[in-house]
């Protein structure tokens, strides 16, 4: 197991829905994870402080997901030197293109790796974090390429089901 662990920040518990597919993906892989609605405009303060301990205290991936006008990963990587993971929420009017423009676009300087819309982007992330803390932990390394590997045999065995379905295996 991995000594670093991975932070999920969501802007708000609304968010979770979307964000469980991550916190399953990271506890199939033993990977450490704390789970904290903190919110880049609703308890600003709180989220800088957060960052700053989670930080010292091992944290070495945030991924953060947020709705709307979503400033958190940008307000999260404005505070840490850890990488930082945005998941754009679909929710509201817009169903999730503002919150991944917002996302994204993240001025020159301050990165944020941002990944798809929704939990497409949740589970991305997660898998993203792992490959993060496998590059020094060969072990989590190993672990994600047998995952790769039972990920491309589903697709065979769908493959062959498929077959004989159309009739023409
Ligand atoms: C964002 O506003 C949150 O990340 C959430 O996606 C959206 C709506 O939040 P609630 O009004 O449901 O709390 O800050």
């Amino acid at each position: 197991m991995t000594e670093r662990f991975v932070a999920i920040l969501m802007g708000s518990d609304s968010d979770y829905p979307v964000l469980e597919p991550a916190v399953e993906i990271l506890r199939s892989f033993g990977v450490r994870f704390e789970v904290r609605v903190t919110s880049a405009h609703r308890t600003p303060a709180a989220t800088v402080a957060y960052v700053t301990d989670a930080e010292s205290r091992g944290c070495g991936v945030f991924i953060c997901a947020a709705g709307l006008a979503a400033h958190l990963a940008g307000a999260v990587a404005a505070n840490t030197v850890m990488p930082v993971i945005g998941v754009p929420i679909d929710c509201g009017p817009l169903k999730g293109v503002d919150a991944l423009l917002s996302t994204v676009q993240m001025p020159g300087g301050i990165p944020v790796a941002t990944m798809a819309i929704g939990k497409a982007g949740a589970k991305n992330a997660a898998y993203f974090a792992v490959q993060i803390l496998a590059l020094s932990d060969p072990d989590l390394l190993n672990r994600f390429r047998e995952d790769r590997s039972r990920a491309a045999a589903a697709v065979a065995e769908k493959n062959e089901k498929l077959q004989k379905l159309a009739g023409c295996a």
